[in-house]
């Protein structure tokens, strides 16, 4: 597929597994790393046949430890609202997307990469990892999403710490404060990730799939709504073949057969 700056591969499970590819730059997300990811997102991951997707860092050190410095403190203004304006985009994407994502934390999630991990449905970080919000200590404050998607999962006050400070948390750390959701060894960071991806995969797309919608979209709307809202997405699970097949599975009690369909 001819991409520099990221790694992809997918397994017959359904789980593909993304990872960001500048180990030598703590895969800090310069254009071209920012380019290949957004591309790659939209144009060529293989999205018929994906259940769940992984997002790493490559190497042994970091996820992502943000936006790149070097390159941030030569651009022009206009340059930095593209910059900006694009990161928005494929986050939203990630979060947005049909397929439910999982961020395997494996090292400094940092400004744009602890962002990058928030736009992902679920997080788990390897012991060793480290989170956390340094923009502030660079004149800006975390601008690709993350003073939005933080302060919705866990919540104002202990979001504003976080940015405020600019100071990184330990795994732990963030473990109890629900900005990750399980903390492993650092060994076994892949082998979770992909254990929780397969337990996933192995269940009706759609309807994971409408559970997502209905909780990202749910959340932003009044109760009335959003009650509205599932019970629109329920009945549109009620009309599919995997519906039919999953009750049917449970009654010859056999696994059922998931088509997506
Ligand atoms: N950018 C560029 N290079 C980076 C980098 C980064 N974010 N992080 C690490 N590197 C590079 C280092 O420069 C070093 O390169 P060489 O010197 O070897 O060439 C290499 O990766 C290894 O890093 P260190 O030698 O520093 O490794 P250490 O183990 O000593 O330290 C560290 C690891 C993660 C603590 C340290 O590298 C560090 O503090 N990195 C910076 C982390 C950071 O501040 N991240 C936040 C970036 S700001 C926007 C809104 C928001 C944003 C952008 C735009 N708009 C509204 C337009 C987002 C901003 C950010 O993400």
């Amino acid at each position: 597929m001819g991409y520099e700056f990221i790694n992809f591969e997918k397994e017959d499970s359904g789980v593909g597994i993304l990872a960001i590819n500048r180990p030598k730059a703590l895969n800090a997300l310069n254009w071209d790393t920012l380019k290949d990811l957004g591309s790659f997102v939209e144009n060529d991951l293989p999205k018929e046949e994906l259940r769940v997707l992984i997002i790493t860092g490559e190497g042994d050190k970091a996820f992502v430890a943000g936006a790149d410095i070097a390159q941030m403190s030569e651009m022009s203004a206009s340059e930095f609202k593209e910059y900006v304006d694009y990161a928005h985009k494929i986050y939203n994407l990630i979060e947005n997307a049909p397929y439910p994502s999982i961020a395997a934390v494996n090292g400094y999630a940092l400004g744009g990469g602890c962002e990058l991990a928030l736009a992902c449905d679920i997080r788990i970080a390897s012991e060793k990892a480290k989170l956390g919000f340094p923009e502030v200590k660079l004149g800006i404050f975390p601008g690709w999403g993350g003073s939005q998607r933080i302060t919705r999962i866990m919540g104002n006050a202990k979001a504003k710490e976080l940015i405020f400070t600019g100071e990184m948390v330990s795994a732990e750390e963030a473990l109890r404060f629900g900005l990750v959701e399980r903390v492993v060894p650092h060994e076994v960071i892949m082998k979770e990730a992909k254990e929780l991806a397969e337990s996933i995969a192995k269940r009706a797309p759609l309807a994971v799939s409408a559970a997502k919608k209905a909780i990202n979209t749910g959340s932003e709307m009044g109760l009335d709504k959003a009650l509205e809202l599932e019970k629109e997405l329920i009945i549109s699970c009620f009309d599919t073949d995997d519906r039919a097949e999953g009750m049917k599975a449970f009654l010859e009690k056999r696994e059922p057969e998931f088509k997506g369909k």
